[in-house]
């Protein structure tokens, strides 16, 4: 059976990792069975340094971007992507806006925020830890989110600036989808993991953000992240 390598649930997620939270369900909505191992100390033995990874049979895939398109071609693909070429180039293009610009938006609400660590994101990950450590480790990963948003370009932005950011990817999202149930339409393709990944990942868990706010007031997107949620549910 397939083993998922992630973090494990939190805030109402399957996993706070939006990249571990697309594999999940991608494999939910394909009926592929898999099992999760859960844990920080999965990202010691990653390839790339990251999560998610998986294992199926003795083969290793990194990444979420290499890990669907290697489910798509084992395992068949129920949930296809659009042929007209147009539509699959957009939310192609849709799919990175939000690896890799959203995501940084996230990452700083939650990691760099002061309120946001302190009250949510220093609690689910490190309370658990024995005190010497918990004093010092939870700064040294913070330190390290930090130069890497900064290595990125997104932590050089003011904080309204970042949130700016943010926004203008979920406002593209809303208009995007319109009055459509699903990203490519009426159907489900796989686009949408993406997306339910992200706006559920904004929408759900408890940390206060002009991104959360945007999500909350738009019936678009929280209907959006309910329909997901009851075709996952089936
Ligand atoms: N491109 C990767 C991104 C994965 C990624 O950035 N994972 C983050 C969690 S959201 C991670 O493992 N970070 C740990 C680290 O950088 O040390 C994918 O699509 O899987």
């Amino acid at each position: 059976m397939i083993r998922l390598y992630q973090f494990g649930q939190a805030w109402g997620l399957p996993d706070p990792s939006p990249f571990c939270m697309k594999v999940v369900t991608y494999l939910q909505l394909a009926n592929i069975d898999f099992e999760s191992v859960s844990g920080l100390n999965n990202l010691q033995r990653a390839p790339k340094g990251k999560l998610p990874y998986i294992e199926d049979e003795g083969k290793i895939v990194a990444d979420s971007g290499f890990i669907i398109p290697y489910l798509q071609e084992k395992y068949g693909n129920p949930v296809g992507e659009p042929t007209d070429p147009r539509q699959r180039g957009a939310l192609r293009a849709i799919t990175r806006m939000l690896d890799e610009d959203l995501y940084f938006a996230m990452v700083y609400a939650r990691w760099i925020d002061e309120h946001n660590w302190r009250q949510h994101t220093f609690p689910q990950f490190f309370s658990k830890m024995p005190l010497p450590i918990r004093a010092v480790v939870p700064a040294i990963i913070r330190r390290g989110v930090r130069k890497s948003l900064h290595g990125q370009g997104m932590g050089r932005h003011t904080p309204g600036e970042i949130m700016q950011i943010g926004l203008r990817n979920l406002e593209a999202l809303r208009d995007y989808l319109g009055d459509n149930p699903f990203i490519a339409g009426t159907e489900v393709c796989v686009a949408d993991v993406t997306v339910y990944a992200f706006v559920a990942g904004i929408a759900k868990p408890p940390h206060a953000s002009a991104l959360k706010e945007f999500v909350a007031a738009d019936p678009t997107l929280t209907n959006y992240v309910t329909r997901m949620d009851s075709r996952l549910a089936h």
